[in-house]
């Protein structure tokens, strides 16, 4: 069973999290700006971002849209295409990171803080330091430590990059090579800045093997990282094959071990996700097209339950 959480609105990607006991949503936030579709996003031109709460079971609650928490014209450094965000409470105060381009047309990640999870989050005036590509997810372990995951191939920009430095051409593996891995940084404990230098989040078949580039179960964008059973649950998007997969490990920075598809592909190009425990119940929220008819750019979100076995394993939702 699963449910549309905000009809009334096309959103997108979205990350959810607990906080004071009510689940809060961060999406992207589509609309339709006239931009054809082409293999770079560039039909994706969001320009803000809102912030939905959930009074309760999200399978049955209000929903409420608590507003505009930032506009794109607010950020010193930014120009357009706010893509995916999340959100961590860092001292008290709640740290929005986003991904947006700068006026080069360069993905960076960038902050911006409120004192409330509701908002109005307010950025900072600079990107963060060696930052690039897209899709953050903050993490924050159970020892404090803060980590970003990031990275997505094509329009996302991943492929511009090798050991954290861009390319003069970008590279895109083929065949058994392996796979372009998402990137992980650990953040300083003030959640301003990358505190090292990011690493590759290799994910590796039985045998210890990174997935290859032919492999339709590969990273391709939308980072998720979430704790279950004391293990670590890295899960994202395949991309061109549409699926959502995971992957376990022993630390936050892998390698995780290929576990299999949370979901299979939804109605649109992109799938995207986050998963989150409430109540002691564990939920996917995800998006799809099937509301504007297949509109890739004007994605819904929703929200299913997933059925998780004793040993860790996340069932498919259907
Ligand atoms: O919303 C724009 C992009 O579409 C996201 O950054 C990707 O993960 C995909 O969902």
């Amino acid at each position: 069973m699963s449910r549309y959480l905000f009809p009334q609105d096309y959103m997108a990607d979205p990350s959810a999290h607990v906080f004071n006991d009510k689940i809060y949503v961060y999406p992207s936030h589509d609309w339709d700006s006239g931009e054809a579709f082409d293999d770079d996003g560039g039909h994706f031109q969001m320009k803000d971002y809102h912030v939905l709460r959930i009074d309760g079971d999200p399978m049955e609650a209000d929903v409420t849209d608590c507003g505009k928490i930032l506009d794109v014209k607010d950020v010193p450094w930014a120009e357009k295409q706010m893509w995916d965000n999340d959100v961590v409470e860092v001292n008290g105060k709640y740290h929005l990171i986003f991904a947006a381009k700068d006026y080069n047309g360069v993905f960076r990640l960038g902050v911006a803080i409120a004192d409330r999870p509701e908002g109005p989050f307010i950025p900072q005036p600079d990107p963060i330091r060696k930052s690039y590509s897209i899709d953050p997810c903050v993490f924050k372990d159970d020892d404090g430590a803060i980590y970003v995951y990031f990275g997505g191939i094509w329009g996302g920009q991943l492929q511009w990059y090798r050991d954290n430095k861009a390319l003069k051409d970008e590279y895109l593996p083929k065949g058994k090579e392996p796979a372009i891995p998402a990137r992980v940084a650990r953040m300083t404990p003030d959640g301003m800045q990358f505190s090292e230098m990011p690493r590759p989040v290799v994910v590796v078949d039985e045998q210890g093997q990174p997935l290859t580039a032919d492999d339709p179960h590969r990273f391709f964008e939308a980072s998720w990282m979430h704790k279950m059973y004391g293990r670590y649950y890295f899960s994202y998007s395949t991309g061109d094959s549409h699926l959502l997969c995971y992957a376990v490990g022993d630390n936050p920075y892998g390698p995780f071990t290929y576990q299999g598809v949370i979901l299979n592909p939804v109605v649109g190009w992109t799938t995207h996700h986050s998963i989150l425990e409430y109540h002691g119940h564990w939920y996917l929220f995800h998006h799809d097209c099937v509301p504007s008819h297949d509109t890739t750019w004007l994605r819904s979100l929703k929200v299913a339950e997933l059925q998780v076995d004793k040993d860790g394993k996340i069932h498919t939702v259907e």
